[in-house]
C-alpha cells in the first residue's frame, strides 16, 4: 500500500535531502540559520532521503528503481561541501545508506547485483568517512566532536559536549568502511570512542546522556534506554552479532544487566531515566526513540521482557492513535505532542513478530498502517504530526520514515521476503540499513567459539493463543491511563494480576573473624 508511488516521493526528494510532503517540493540545509541544528544536523546537501533509502528498494524487491537510484547517487552526490552535520546523523543515515547499497549491488545472491557497477558508493562512503574523520582527531578521550564541517573539519568554536548514542554508533558502519577497504583506521576510532564510554561507566554500570570529550566527565547524568543513549546500548549487541567478537557481547551483557536492574521499573513495563550515581529517578517521561528498546531485547533472547515493554508503547499509541515524543508516565499524559513519523515503535512490532508469530503483532502493524494512511497521508508522502492530539501535520517527512518506518511496516506483513528467510550474519543497523557481512571480511582472529542460542518462544497459556490473553496484559494499560480495556471479552472490568519484576536479590555473608581494624567484615554481592 504504502509502497505505491515510492518512485514519486523519492524524486520529489531528489537531489534535495528531504521531502516536504505538504509542498511537494524539496528541502535542502538551511543557510539562512546556520544555527539551525534540527534542520542542519541531518541534512547536509547531500540527498539524504535518496541515499538513505537504497536498501528499502532492495526490501521492496524494485531492481529498477535500486539500479536508478544508484545511477542518480553516482551522478550527482559530492560530500566536498560546506555543510556542518552531526557526526551520528551522516554516519547512521548517509555511511550506511551508502555502504548497504554497495553491498547490494555486488552481492549476487540478492539478485540486486548491477552490470557496470564499479564501486563507486563504496568510494563516496570512503570519501565521508575521511571527513567525519577530524571529529576524533583532537579529543584526548577518543570520543568525537558531535559536529563536523565536511569541507573545513571541525569548528574552533564547536562543542565538546556529545551524547552517548553520539559517540556510541559508529562501530557497525566504521567497521564494515574498513573492512571493505582493508583500511582499519576508521574501526579503530569508533572502538575506541565505544570503549571510552563504557570505561566511564558509573559503579552500577550505567552510562550518561552527555559527556565532555575532553574530560571525560559526564555533564547530564541520567541513564535511560530513550534520546541520547539508545543505540549505544544497540551497536554493543549488533557489534557482537556482525563481527562476532565476544568484547562487545561481554560488556553488553553487563550494561544490560544493568538497565534490568536499575532503570527498568518494579511493574517490568517501564525504563525511566535514573540518575547514573545511585539508581534514583531523574524524570517522569519515556520518550518515542525508547520504544526501540523491545526489539534489542529480542535480539538478546529475553523475549518476556521485551513483550512485557512493548504493551507499554502499545497502550501510549492505542491511546493517541501514534507515539508522542515524551510522554509523562506519573501525569499519565503527553509532554511533547509531535510524531515525526519514528519507526522505533514498529521496528519492535517487527521483531517481536519474528519472534513470536503472534497474530497480536500483525494487528499491531494494521493499527499503525490505518492510523498512518487515515491522518498522515498527504498528496505528496507522508507528513510528520506536530500534535498527536489534534494530528495537526507539518511539512517534514524525514528520510529515516522510507529508511526504516516503511522498512518495518513491509517487512512486517511480508513474511515471504528474502530478510525474513536469509539465515546469515547480518544486523539491521540503527537506522535500519542491511548490512550481510560475508566471511571474507570477518577478522581471520575470529573462530565461531561462541555457539549461543535463544531458546524458542513458548506460548505460557496452552489455552489461548496470544499476548494480550496473558492475565497480565491489561497492566500496561493501566500504566498509560487509557480507558478502553484490552480484554472486553475476558471481564467487562478488565483483569489485572500484579506484576512483578524480578527481584533483586543481595547475598550477604560475614567475614569470619573482625579484621585487624576490629570491624566485622560484611560481604555484599549483587545476584
Ligand atoms: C533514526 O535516525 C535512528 O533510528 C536513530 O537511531 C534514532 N532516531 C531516528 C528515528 O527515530
Amino acid at each position: 500500500m504504502f509502497y505505491h508511488g515510492f518512485n514519486k516521493y523519492m524524486n520529489h526528494a531528489f537531489p534535495k535531502d528531504e521531502l516536504n510532503p505538504l509542498k511537494c517540493s524539496g528541502r535542502g540545509s538551511d543557510k539562512t540559520n546556520p544555527n539551525n541544528i534540527i534542520i542542519n544536523d541531518v541534512l547536509g546537501d547531500y540527498s539524504l532521503t535518496l541515499i538513505d533509502s537504497l536498501d528499502s528498494f532492495v526490501v521492496f524487491n524494485d531492481k529498477a528503481g535500486f539500479e536508478s537510484a544508484i545511477r542518480n547517487v553516482i551522478k550527482h552526490v559530492s560530500f566536498n561541501v560546506n555543510s556542518k552535520v552531526q557526526v551520528f546523523e551522516a554516519n547512521i543515515r548517509v555511511l550506511g545508506g551508502l555502504l548497504s547499497g554497495h553491498l547490494f549491488a555486488t552481492d549476487p545472491r540478492f539478485g540486486f547485483k548491477i552490470d557496470g557497477y564499479n564501486n563507486e558508493l563504496l568510494e563516496l562512503a570512503y570519501d565521508l568517512g575521511q571527513r567525519l574523520l577530524p571529529a576524533f582527531q583532537n579529543s584526548k578521550t577518543g570520543i568525537p566532536y558531535p559536529r563536523v564541517n565536511l569541507r573545513y573539519g571541525v569548528p574552533k568554536s564547536e562543542t565538546r559536549e556529545t551524547c552517548t548514542a553520539g559517540a556510541g554508533t559508529l562501530i557497525l558502519e566504521f567497521g564494515v568502511l574498513s573492512r571493505l577497504m582493508n583500511d582499519t583506521k576508521f574501526e579503530n576510532v569508533a572502538r575506541r570512542a565505544l570503549f571510552s564510554i563504557w570505561n566511564r561507566r558509573t559503579d552500577l554500570d550505567l552510562v550518561g546522556n552527555v559527556i565532555d570529550i575532553q574530560t571525560g566527565q559526564w555533564i547530564h547524568t541520567a541513564a535511560s534506554t530513550g534520546a541520547g543513549i539508545d543505540s549505544f546500548y544497540e551497536y554493543l549487541l549488533k557489534a557482537y552479532v556482525l563481527f562476532g567478537e565476544s568484547e562487545y557481547l561481554h560488556i553488553f551483557n553487563e550494561a544490560y544487566s544493568a538497565v534490568l536492574r536499575y532503570i527498568r521499573d518494579e511493574t517490568g513495563y517501564l525504563y525511566r531515566n535514573v540518575n547514573i550515581l545511585n539508581g534514583g529517578l531523574m524524570s517522569a517521561w519515556v520518550d518515542s526513540l525508547s520504544a526501540y528498546f523491545p526489539g534489542l531485547q529480542v535480539l538478546a533472547g529475553d523475549l518476556d521482557n521485551a513483550i512485557k515493554s512493548h504493551l507499554f508503547y502499545y497502550n501510549i499509541w492505542r491511546k493517541y492513535r501514534a507515539l508522542p515524543e515524551r510522554f509523562n508516565f506519573h501525569l499519565r499524559n503527553v509532554e511533547i505532542a509531535s510524531y515525526p513519523l519514528r519507526p522505533e515503535f514498529i521496528e519492535s512490532t517487527y521483531f517481536l513478530y519474528r519472534a513470536t508469530k503472534d497474530p497480536f503483532y500483525l494487528h499491531v502493524g494494521e493499527m499503525v498502517l490505518e492510523d498512518l494512511q487515515s491522518y498522515a497521508r498527504v498528496e505528496c508522502g507522508f507528513a510528520s504530526v506536530k500534535d498527536v492530539l489534534t494530528k495537526k501535520l507539518e511539512g517534514r517527512m524525514e528520510s529515516f520514515a522510507l529508511s526504516e518506518t516503511f522498512k518495518y511496516l513491509y517487512l512486517l506483513f511480508d513474511t515471504e521476503n528474502v530478510f525474513n528467510k536469509l539465515d546469515d550474519n547480518f544486523v539491521f543497523t540503527t537506522e535500519a540499513h542491511i548490512f550481510p557481512l560475508t566471511a571474507q571480511y570477518w577478522k581471520k582472529t575470529w573462530k565461531h567459539k561462541d555457539n549461543f542460542t535463544c531458546s524458542a518462544y513458548k506460548n505460557p497459556k496452552k489455552l489461548a493463543s496470544s499476548i494480550l490473553e496473558r492475565p497480565d496484559a491489561d497492566i500496561a494499560r493501566e500504566l498509560v491511563g487509557f480507558e478502553e480495556l484490552s480484554l472486553p471479552f475476558l471481564d467487562p472490568y478488565g483483569y489485572c494480576e500484579a506484576p512483578q519484576a524480578d527481584p533483586l536479590i543481595l547475598d550477604v555473608s560475614y567475614g569470619e573473624a573482625p579484621d585487624s581494624d576490629g570491624q566485622l567484615v560484611i560481604h555484599v554481592q549483587y545476584r
